[in-house]
């Protein structure tokens, strides 16, 4: 069975040699409202090859799982009103049903490793969520880069998260998560969340060494890369706590729960920051795919 497809772009990459980031679609169809979600699509991808690398943005299209997308099929998506937001559990499902699907950050570095892509940019990823001791709501993520050997650049974890609970979830799974350039961990709109990163490496060269040494090793999973955001672009964490428990506990009162519960929180904050939030995940989504561009180009150097 054909398991995936490679877009021309991506399968000429390939065949070249060229370095290659993975991009979710997830943050597009549930992430961002239309049309800012393919506006930013597009222009991630523009970031990602003025570095040097080429774009693969992931996502299910009619159940067929597409590594790299054309102009109009993100177009198509952007659109789409019946996308699955798919994790591991969902992906094969979704494909046998032919149905459309956007895929998580899990999801995506199961079809990235699939197609031989190593290095993936995100905004945030899924974590340990407030009350989990309460609803076991743990994202599948975490699960994931413990067993994917993808590096995976994301600007920390949000803070509708428990960032304290997701970081010792990744330590228990033997998760490198390595902060870039600094000593905390940032917590995606702010650039710092208060904790230690438990690693830090200042360079993508000294980041494409430790996946290969990784994978050399014969160690599984990935490595979650925690970039901050630009300085010009952070919303302070002060000034965001009371938006967030203001968030959770709507999020609460209106019983949403499981895979609902992510894009609540965030389409909540956008409106409650009129805007301010989505602005500042733009600028943070760019920051992190340039990154994951030089380090695509240092792992390909490695591999030459
Ligand atoms: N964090 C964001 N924006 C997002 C997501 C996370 O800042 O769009 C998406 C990602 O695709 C992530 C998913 O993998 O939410 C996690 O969902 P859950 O918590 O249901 O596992
Ligand atoms: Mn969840």
């Amino acid at each position: 069975m054909t398991l995936f497809t490679l877009s021309e772009d991506v399968a000429a990459a390939k065949a070249a040699g060229q370095p290659i980031v993975a991009l979710e679609s997830t943050i597009i169809t549930h992430g961002m409202p239309y049309p800012q979600n393919v506006e930013v699509a597009r222009k991630v991808e523009a970031t990602v090859r003025a570095e040097g690398a080429i774009p693969a943005t992931i996502a299910i299209l009619d159940g067929e799982l597409l590594i790299g997308l054309t102009d109009a099929q993100l177009e198509q998506l952007a659109q789409a009103k019946d996308v699955m937001k798919v994790s591991r559990a969902d992906m094969p499902v979704c494909m046998a049903a032919g149905h459309n699907g956007a895929t998580t950050v899990a999801a995506t570095m199961i079809a990235a490793h699939l197609a031989g892509i190593s290095v993936f940019a995100t905004g945030g990823i899924g974590g340990v969520h407030k009350g989990a001791d309460q609803s076991f709501d743990i994202s599948a993520d975490l699960m994931e880069l413990a067993q994917t050997p993808v590096s995976v650049v994301a600007a920390g974890a949000k803070a509708i998260l428990d960032i304290p609970k997701t970081l010792e979830v990744l330590e228990t799974q033997g998760v490198p998560v390595i902060a870039i350039g600094q000593d905390d961990f940032p917590a995606f709109w702010s650039r710092s969340s208060g904790l230690p990163a438990p690693l830090r490496l200042d360079s993508p060269a000294e980041i494409a060494k430790a996946y290969v040494m990784r994978a050399e090793m014969g160690l599984p999973g990935g490595q979650l890369i925690a970039n901050p955001i630009p300085a010009a672009d952070e919303i302070a964490a002060d000034a965001l706590a009371p938006i967030i428990k203001e968030a959770t506990e709507a999020a609460d009162a209106q019983g949403i729960a499981g895979k609902d519960v992510t894009p609540f929180l965030l389409s909540r904050i956008f409106d409650t920051t009129e805007g301010k939030s989505l602005t500042a995940n733009i600028a943070l989504v760019l920051n992190n795919a340039r990154i994951a561009a030089q380090i695509a180009t240092e792992i390909s150097s490695l591999s030459a």
